[in-house]
């Protein structure tokens, strides 16, 4: 039951009609309960009883972080509160944080989406699972732990941040798995490092890591340190929180989207019309089972694209890409877009260069500048001693990051090589980008 596996590996047509069914309920609830999108759908001229097939989809209003924000903080909720059992919010970075609500039937389902990924990234019950990431109003830290013990498996509730505490607890309770955001536990293997410990002798198999953008270098990176699998986990709070879509162990290769209880679509993140299976654009999630917070075509500002082709793991759930990145960490540099992603993949390329890197934005004339700040590993750092006394030799590093940085964005880019430590490491998602430049 707890693998689910005949809704993971059901054919097309199955998944289609339980969707349809799902999706007609949902949206007749957010016609009946919630107002400010009866309203959308009025505009819209489109009826509950118009969505006759999932084609119909396309005729509903997009939902946006916008309108979370303008119905703070229970305005969007599709139940009496007395029904509502826990809130969790988005702390976003400017304005007011985006609320989001369950019921207990909500709470139960989300355990079993994330019981059922857990399992996806190799989890067993009887494990012992260290959980890093935060409790409080971020969805990671108790979105994980109801999964894991609905699992069956033991969670060690550590949070995130401490972590000299971390370590101790790795090493005496000798957990199987580990979650975390890809950029903190990277963090706690340099940690261990530096406490002359050997992180790839660890107790841990298998990591499920997001909720921030991270690139297959880091995941090679974070594999290699600590003796891992490690794999992506994708979810936002506005949708469910983690476990809306699941990397397998077997491919490690696109997460497979919870399809049965979200559909997703790929939109133009400009024209909002869908796109094929295949193509980059704005990812959109319509929730089919969510009573106290659901969401129809919520435009995600997530930048991925869909596979539907079947994996060797079984499951038929489609598969999205790894996030590329989000709308509103998109840099338009010089009329070329760049993703502090692609920023990460070059750098991870050089062994000279540590997996700790921030973009500083700013504005010079009329132009956007983009400095990238950078750390040499602690191995190369020991080898020339300190970066003014090996000119020559940190001079060719520079050189050779600054052409690799170029030929892969297709723009200059300013460069600073920090020794190691420098730059801030992170407990929870990580800052990339630091944006100086004047608000609007
Ligand atoms: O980050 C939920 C979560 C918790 C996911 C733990 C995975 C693990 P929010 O705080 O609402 O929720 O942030 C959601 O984080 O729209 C993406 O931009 C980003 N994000 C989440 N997972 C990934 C991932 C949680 N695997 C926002 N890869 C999303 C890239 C991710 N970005």
């Amino acid at each position: 039951m707890i693998l689910d596996l005949a809704t993971e590996t059901a054919s097309r047509s199955d998944l289609e009609a339980l969707q349809l069914d799902r999706l007609q309920k949902t949206v007749r609830h957010m016609y009946d309960h919630v107002p400010f999108y009866r309203q959308e759908m009025e505009k819209a001229q489109v009826k509950a009883s118009d969505i006759t097939s999932l084609e119909d989809l396309v005729r509903l209003p997009f939902m946006r972080k916008d309108h979370l924000r303008d119905n703070y903080p229970f305005g969007l909720i599709a139940v009496p509160l007395d029904q509502v059992v826990r809130f969790h919010a988005s702390s976003g970075t400017r304005g007011k944080p985006t609320v989001v609500a369950y019921t207990k039937g909500d709470i139960e389902r989300w355990s079993r989406i994330v019981a059922r990924a857990v399992a996806c990234a190799g989890g067993r019950p009887g494990d012992r699972f260290h959980n890093a990431y935060g409790y409080g109003l971020f969805t990671g830290g108790l979105g994980l732990h109801y999964g894991i013990e609905e699992l069956g498996a033991a969670v060690i509730p550590i949070s995130g941040g401490n972590t000299p505490r971390q370590i101790l607890v790795i090493q005496d309770f000798a957990p199987r798995g580990i979650a975390g955001t890809p950029s903190y536990v990277l963090n706690i293997a340099d940690e261990m490092r530096k406490m002359g410990l050997d992180p790839r002798k660890t107790s841990l198999d298998y990591g499920i890591l997001g909720a921030e953008p991270w690139s297959e270098a880091l995941r090679q990176e974070i594999e290699e340190a600590l003796a891992i699998k490690a794999m992506d986990i994708y979810g936002l709070s506005e949708v469910l929180g983690p476990g809306v879509a699941m990397e397998c162990i077997e491919a490690q290769n696109g997460l497979h989207i919870a399809e049965d209880h979200f559909l997703p679509e790929i939109v133009d993140s400009k024209t909002g019309l869908p796109l094929p299976y295949g193509e980059t654009g704005e990812l959109v999630f319509t929730s089919l089972t969510k009573e106290a917070f659901p969401v129809i075509r919520y435009r995600t500002g997530d930048i991925a694209s869909l596979n539907p082709d079947p994996c060797i793991c079984g499951r038929t759930l489609v598969r999205m890409s790894r996030i590329k990145g989000r709308l509103d960490d998109m840099l338009i540099i010089r009329g070329v877009n760049v993703f502090p992603t692609e920023i990460e993949y070059v750098l991870l390329r050089l062994n000279e260069i540590a997996p700790h890197y921030q973009v500083v934005v700013d504005h010079r004339g009329a132009l956007d500048t983009l400095e990238v700040h950078c750390e040499v590993t602690p191995e190369y750092f020991a080898e020339v001693g300190s970066l003014e006394a090996d000119h020559m030799r940190s001079n060719a590093l520079r050189q050779k990051v600054l052409h690799m940085l170029r030929s892969e964005l297709g723009i200059s880019v300013g460069l600073h090589v920090h020794k190691p430590g420098v730059l801030p490491r992170s407990e929870g998602k990580a800052v990339r980008i630091v944006d100086k430049r004047p608000q609007q």
